[in-house]
């Protein structure tokens, strides 16, 4: 193939990284626009050097005619997330469309199955109906989905790698292997954090639900004349309220329901 055979052979693959790109930029301001948290943080996609094509495929044994259809990564389109419950969720995204507007043909998981290299990431190879004026044509794609930290940390190792190509030096190999551990403790880390910020804010948001309720049912409570109380009632709860125990707002809660029910129910006799 001379240079411009080869151009007319990438043109669909650009495209179709350009459109997945923008498909998947989409779900991340669809969530924003909900107010919602986006399990993709941001998404980058290449289309492979020729240099890059023609060294795997002399790697690989791949002749020149069937690269086309072995060379899994010509397009190649990654998501990067900041934690790594959210490659899951993406995973799921992904799975819910495939037959609709791409199709799956094989999955990775190189974040359960951790390549030698020290390498994490989760894979799949789709294959994306790209319209073209001659018709539609599928292309191979590759999507990486990986957090923040292993991204961080394959960037440096592949530049490395290309640096030194097969000679890298043992010193080199075994700091990114400790980098690698090192990434991987990060991720641990973070979610352990994130779990903890969801679970303060399930916390806050079920106090505030409940000290709606407590409000809601005191005022109830006095709009049902008979009950003079509930000016002592607002001043318990402020007591209880002071004292910081939430099992204890949880218990004037009920006995306000209960109460509530007593009364309603008397006023219907
Ligand atoms: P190679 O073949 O890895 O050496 P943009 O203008 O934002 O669309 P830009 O700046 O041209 O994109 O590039 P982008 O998307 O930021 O990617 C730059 C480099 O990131 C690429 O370098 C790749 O190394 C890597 N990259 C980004 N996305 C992917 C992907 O989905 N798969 C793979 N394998 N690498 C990716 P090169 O030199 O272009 O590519
Ligand atoms: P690029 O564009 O330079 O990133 P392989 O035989 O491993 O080259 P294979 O079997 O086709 O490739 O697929 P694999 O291993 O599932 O995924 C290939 C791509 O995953 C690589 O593309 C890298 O982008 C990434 N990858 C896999 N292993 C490593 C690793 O140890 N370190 C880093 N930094 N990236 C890795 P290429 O071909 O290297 O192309």
């Amino acid at each position: 193939m001379d240079l411009n055979e080869w151009k007319r052979f990438l043109i669909p693959y650009e495209q179709a990284v350009e459109e997945l790109k923008v498909k998947f930029m989409g779900i991340r301001e669809e969530y924003i626009r909900l107010e919602e948290y986006s399990p993709i943080e941001y998404v980058t996609g290449r289309v492979k050097k020729i240099s890059s094509i023609l060294e795997k495929a002399q790697r690989k044994g791949i002749p020149l005619e069937e690269i086309e259809k072995k060379i899994e990564d010509i397009a190649g389109v990654r998501i990067i997330c900041q934690f790594v419950k959210d490659i899951d969720k993406v995973v799921k995204l992904i799975r819910e469309r495939d037959g609709k507007d791409l199709r799956i043909v094989e999955e990775r998981d190189y974040i359960k199955n951790i390549k030698p290299s020290g390498y994490r990431s989760y894979h799949i190879i789709i294959k994306y109906p790209l319209q073209t004026i001659r018709g539609e044509k599928e292309i191979l794609t590759e999507i990486q989905i990986r957090t923040l930290a292993m991204n961080f940390w394959a960037t440096i190792e592949h530049s490395l790698r290309y640096k030194y190509k097969k000679d890298m030096p043992d010193y080199i190999h075994k700091r990114l292997l400790n980098a690698a551990e090192a990434a991987f403790t990060l991720d641990k880390e973070m979610s352990e954090i994130r779990e903890e910020v969801l679970k303060a804010q399930e916390q806050f948001e079920a106090r505030s639900n409940m000290i709606a309720e407590i409000f809601t049912n005191i005022q109830n409570l006095s709009k049902i004349n008979e009950i003079k109380e509930a000016g002592k009632l607002y001043q318990k709860f402020w007591e209880i309220w002071e004292e910081g125990d939430i099992e204890k707002l949880e218990d004037f809660n009920r006995k306000l329901d209960i109460l509530a029910e007593i009364y309603g129910a008397q006023r219907l006799h």
